[in-house]
């Protein structure tokens, strides 16, 4: 098996030349989970030494249906970059990227910070400043989003991109596990879901996240945005397309793709 540091070479590689490559587990030997992490550890600070700055993170595979689809039973995290962020408005630009996906997420932005191996959802909305709609936006670096589990969570859990949309909820008194959402693509009626999709509550997630950074001496921290997971499928775009994710309660998120 080859170094982290050599695996995440490779990702930070296809992802610069904006051309898939084949599962490392494919062609560098299988490797487990922790290894996988290091290699993501290694992919991050490759962004932050060139000045892009973690500003949040995010999970995946928080959903029964895409852990079975998946063949685990973990879901799996990631981490945001300035970089990442794709301002309310702003199109999502698809050159960007090399097979970009959407899939409409709940938000929480931090107002304190969140560390410990016994953390809960409750105490994961008494941390939350407020939660926004939101679009996550995938990028696998592996051709046809072919992958194993430990590739995945080395190429930083497909992250690429994310949009929060411009209305700011204050979680207090809302159930999470009942907000709604509709999700369109040009107009046309694509996915429905609950918050209860995201590992039975969207804070349940973050609180998972929470108890896994433990285990590695990490936390998060107040200001950082956490995305909880999608509560549908993920929708390949191309320019010319709009996604539209129409959250109950939470407000509506549209992205226009160029
Ligand atoms: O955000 C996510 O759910 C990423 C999970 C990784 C699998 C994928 O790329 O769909
Ligand atoms: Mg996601």
């Amino acid at each position: 098996m080859s170094e982290p540091a050599e695996l995440a070479a490779r990702l930070i590689e296809a992802a610069e030349k904006g051309a898939g490559i084949e599962a490392l587990t494919t062609t560098a030997g299988l490797f487990d989970v922790a290894t996988a992490y290091q290699v993501q550890d290694a992919v991050v600070a490759d962004r932050v030494a060139r000045g892009l700055p973690v500003v949040g993170a995010k999970l995946g595979l928080t959903s029964v249906a895409k852990q079975r689809q998946m063949k685990v039973d973990e879901p799996l995290y990631g981490w945001l970059t300035g970089d990442m962020a794709i301002d309310v408005g702003q199109p999502l630009r698809c050159s960007r990227f090399i097979q970009p996906r959407c899939e409409p997420e709940i938000a929480f932005l931090l107002r304190a910070d969140l560390e410990g191996r016994h953390i809960m959802a409750s105490q994961v909305l008494a941390a939350t400043a407020a939660v926004y709609p939101a679009i996550d936006v995938l990028d696998s670096r592996f051709a046809g989003y072919s992958f194993t589990h430990p590739d995945v969570v080395a190429d930083n859990a497909s992250g690429a991109g994310f949009v929060l949309g411009g209305q700011a909820t204050d979680p207090a008194g809302l159930d999470l596990r009942l907000t709604g959402v509709v999700l369109e693509k040009n107009g046309e009626l694509v996915a429905t879901a609950a918050g209860a999709a995201v590992l039975g509550h969207p804070a349940a997630s973050v609180a998972w996240l929470v108890r896994a950074l433990a285990t590695r001496g990490r936390g998060l921290h107040a200001g950082q945005v956490v995305l909880s997971g999608a509560l549908t499928e993920a929708v390949p775009v191309s320019p010319g397309d709009v996604i539209v994710a129409r959250f109950d309660r939470l407000g509506t998120i549209e992205v226009a793709c160029r």
